[in-house]
């Protein structure tokens, strides 16, 4: 009965450990945490990307642009749309649902705005930097691997010990 509970904190141990592993695999990171996508409080062209620079972006995290109101998240081409507020449809992937997930598949900067109005030029603008996933993904591929292993190991352990309390009801 021991060995049973001591399984089934295992396989809960296990199954944190893998949610954490699936999660340095790949992020998700709301822009403007809390505050979502909007007009910077203090029309500051520095607000989101001072906000962007508390994280490190890598190929297969995501950004989540929420908002409520009228906004849109629109990736521009490059650094001169988003200084100049390009706002040319043709030149962009426009973005118009709140909520909106935009994986990064490549390496290197990645620029959106809003088109609205005129809330990019007041501050509603983020860049994002973002590296390689490369050096790192092996060993995480090799952690998840090894998470893999060890749960398929634990479900074994639990139904052994599940196996050994029916033996011992039979008895
Ligand atoms: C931000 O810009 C808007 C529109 O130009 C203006 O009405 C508002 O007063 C500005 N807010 C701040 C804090 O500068
Ligand atoms: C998006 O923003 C709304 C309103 O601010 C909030 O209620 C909701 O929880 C946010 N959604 C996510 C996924 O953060
Ligand atoms: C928008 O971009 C397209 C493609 O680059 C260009 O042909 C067109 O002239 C631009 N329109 C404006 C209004 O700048
Ligand atoms: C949102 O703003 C755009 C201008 O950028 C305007 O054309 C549109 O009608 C607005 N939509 C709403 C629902 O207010
Ligand atoms: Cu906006």
């Amino acid at each position: 009965m021991a060995d049973h509970r001591f399984s089934l904190s295992l396989v809960g141990l296990l199954m944190v450990a893998m949610a954490f592993l699936k999660g340095a695999i790949a992020a998700d990171y709301e822009v403007g945490d809390g505050y979502g996508w909007d007009v910077p409080p203090s029309n500051s062209s520095e607000y989101y990307p001072s906000w962007a620079n508390r994280y490190e972006f890598k190929v297969g995290d995501s950004a989540v642009f929420n908002w409520t109101g009228n906004h849109t998240a629109a990736q521009v081409r490059n650094q001169a749309d988003y200084d100049n507020c390009n706002t040319n449809a043709t030149e962009m992937t426009l973005y118009a649902v709140a909520g909106v997930r935009v994986p990064f598949t490549t390496e290197g900067f990645h620029y959106f705005i809003c088109t609205v109005g005129t809330h990019c030029e007041q501050g509603q603008k983020v860049a994002f930097d973002v590296i390689a996933a490369d050096e790192s993904s092996a060993p995480r591929a090799t952690l998840f691997s090894l998470s893999m292993f060890l749960s398929a190991l634990a479900i074994i352990i639990q139904a052994m010990s599940i196996a050994e309390t029916i033996v011992y009801a039979e008895r």
